[in-house]
């Protein structure tokens, strides 16, 4: 108890890397804190529609895949305590990617290729419409290997039971290779030659890369001689993910389709700052080269999915509705002995459809249509002022698990005169964020929202906006700081911070959309452009004690001109 705050943030990264990070082969497993599991999981602050097993540790989503009318997720999973350890693969099965229910484990250690772990990888439909899955084994010796499970029954749709195999591993680290930076398969693809490819995520020395395997029967792989793709000072490259986008429209591709109208993109996620970044760029399927596009930065600046806790991301395609569905890992803000005495760790973000922008320079990213289900009593604000330095309560409804849309309209204000950019955070929202904080006044901004606030606001988590002039064009920066969303001193609460692809002059007005749910906020700017992510644990703010307001800080009134805001319902979430 009582860390200081200064030395919290190394505190908790140390302790993230540790956890989840297994750094190089440091996978470490908590025994003393197995025992630990209580026999009553504390709820209070657990997530309502959020994905999650009923108790104990979760991390990466593996192999999301729709088979027979049934989505199915696996995860990374501990069955005996709320740190990381013992990874198996759970399975939970939905009809609708809301409502789960959870199965026996698909895959766990059984054999010398996969006795000391079952850790992170991919689904791929075969063209005959078999799941198979690629995941990463530890060997006896400690080495990450690559191996092939099957179905045992094709015709259940559940897909309980999981084969191994004997001639597994089927991809080993050769001596050029580290074999304990070498893991998390991708979703394998058909290229022209009717050879499949999937990437491995590695790194030699300090240079992270996505290594290319080929195979013509998905038993023998053979390594491309040239790196599909790597860069510099990244470190290892965790859950590669690789996949085609249409340049137009929100339809999503199937990972082997091939053909004009079409961008790729490639996710990593680097273990060096629990993070992901993505490229948007171009595959050439003859050469099996990947060249990003200019305006795609392939290092720590680079895009991403969330600004937040979200990591080990993984997304599919869904045959049945034509989109492409990408699933994050919602990591842990709470202290490790916190997550012990509640019995549970980690959840799974809302599942997002994604899309590239029309624009071409980054993707979008909405809650699945399907979420929508469980909105319940709603109340609707039209046309309201804030002033400056004011704010009011969104009343009617309990919002500790809501989801609610908002709309800024500045169209009536002098964007010239807002405050200058200083270009020397280009690369950095969020430093920018930490030093321009919700209480600190702007022109136009900072105004939003403060979800899961106490009445008294002692606590609050901030989202919200705040417009800059650079040169002749504007930036617009989002921000979520939850640096007061508890009292408990025990917490990460970082500001996580992105800016807006946005040209607010041209629009005049900038929306919001957040889904609050207990002990997480997932916050996506402007319909998508510019999501975030945060773990909070309140400790007042917590159920009905937990308020909702829109406020403004800025110089300038601002104009909400419409709001909605829905209770959200619970769906059945893993009960046996
Ligand atoms: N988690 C898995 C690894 C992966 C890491 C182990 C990412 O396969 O690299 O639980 O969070």
């Amino acid at each position: 108890m009582g860390t200081p705050h200064g030395v919290l943030g190394t505190w908790v990264v140390i302790l993230l890397l540790h956890w989840c990070g297994l750094g190089e082969a440091s996978h470490q497993v908590f025994t003393e804190l197995q025992s630990v599991s209580p026999a009553v999981v504390d709820t209070k602050l657990r997530t309502g529609y959020h994905f999650q097993p009923p108790k104990h540790w979760i991390n990466d989503p593996n192999g999301p895949l729709y088979y027979k009318g049934i989505y199915h997720l696996f995860y990374q999973y501990n069955p005996k305590g709320a740190v990381w350890g013992n990874i198996v693969w759970a399975h939970s099965i939905s009809k609708d990617l809301i409502n789960w229910i959870p199965l026996e484990p698909a895959i766990y250690p059984t054999k010398p290729f996969d006795i000391n772990g079952c850790w992170s990888g991919s689904a791929t439909i075969l063209q005959d419409g078999t799941p198979i899955i690629l995941y990463t084994g530890i060997d006896p010796k400690e080495h990450q290997v690559q191996n092939i499970a099957f179905p045992k029954n094709l015709s259940d749709p559940y897909l309980q039971e999981w084969v191994k195999p004997d001639y597994n591993p089927i991809i080993a680290p050769t001596v050029r290779l580290n074999a304990s930076a070498f893991r998390d398969p991708t979703t394998a693809w058909l290229g022209l030659d009717k050879h499949w490819r999937v990437l491995v995520g590695s790194k030699w020395n300090k240079r992270g890369k996505a290594i290319l395997y080929r195979s013509r029967d998905f038993k023998n792989w053979t390594m491309v001689k040239h790196p599909f793709h790597s860069a510099v000072n990244t470190g290892m490259w965790e859950c590669p993910d690789f996949y085609p986008v249409a340049e137009k429209g929100k339809i999503g591709l199937d990972t082997s389709m091939h053909g004009r109208g079409m961008k790729h993109v490639l996710k990593v996620s680097l273990d060096l700052t629990r993070f992901e970044y993505y490229t948007i760029g171009t595959y050439d399927h003859t050469t099996d080269r990947y060249l990003p596009d200019a305006t795609a930065m392939d290092n720590s600046s680079g895009l991403r999915y969330d600004y937040g806790n979200f990591y080990a991301s993984k997304t599919f395609y869904d045959p049945e509705k034509k989109r492409r569905i990408l699933w994050g890992w919602a990591n842990e803000s709470d202290s490790v002995d916190a997550d012990k005495a509640k019995g549970w760790a980690g959840i799974q973000a809302i599942p997002r459809t994604i899309w590239l922008d029309p624009s071409g320079r980054q993707l979008l990213q909405w809650p699945i249509e399907e979420l929508r289900t469980l909105r319940g009593k709603q109340v609707h604000i039209r046309d309201k002022i804030v002033k400056s330095g004011d704010y009011f309560e969104v009343k009617g409804i309990q919002t500790a698990q809501a989801d609610v849309k908002v709309e800024f309209d500045v169209s009536s204000l002098n964007l010239e005169k807002v405050e200058p950019f200083d270009y020397a955070f280009s690369n950095d929202a969020q430093a920018l964020c930490k030093i321009k904080g919700a209480d600190v006044k702007g022109r136009v901004g900072p105004f939003g929202l403060w979800v899961l606030a106490s009445s008294n606001m002692q606590e609050k988590t901030a989202v919200f906006f705040r417009i800059f002039k650079a040169g002749e064009k504007h930036v617009v920066l989002m921000c979520q700081d939850t640096t007061r969303s508890s009292l408990s001193p025990d917490l990460y609460k970082p500001t996580f911070a992105g800016f807006v692809d946005l040209d607010i002059k041209k629009t005049g007005k900038i929306s919001l959309r957040s889904l609050i749910d207990h002990s997480v906020v997932e916050s996506f700017g402007e319909k998508g452009k510019t999501c975030i992510t945060s773990r909070v644990y309140p400790s007042l703010a917590i159920g009905s004690d937990a308020h909702l307001f829109v406020f403004n800080n800025g110089e300038e009134n601002i104009r909400v001109s419409k709001l909605k805001s829905w209770e959200m319902k619970r769906p059945s979430m893993n009960e046996a």
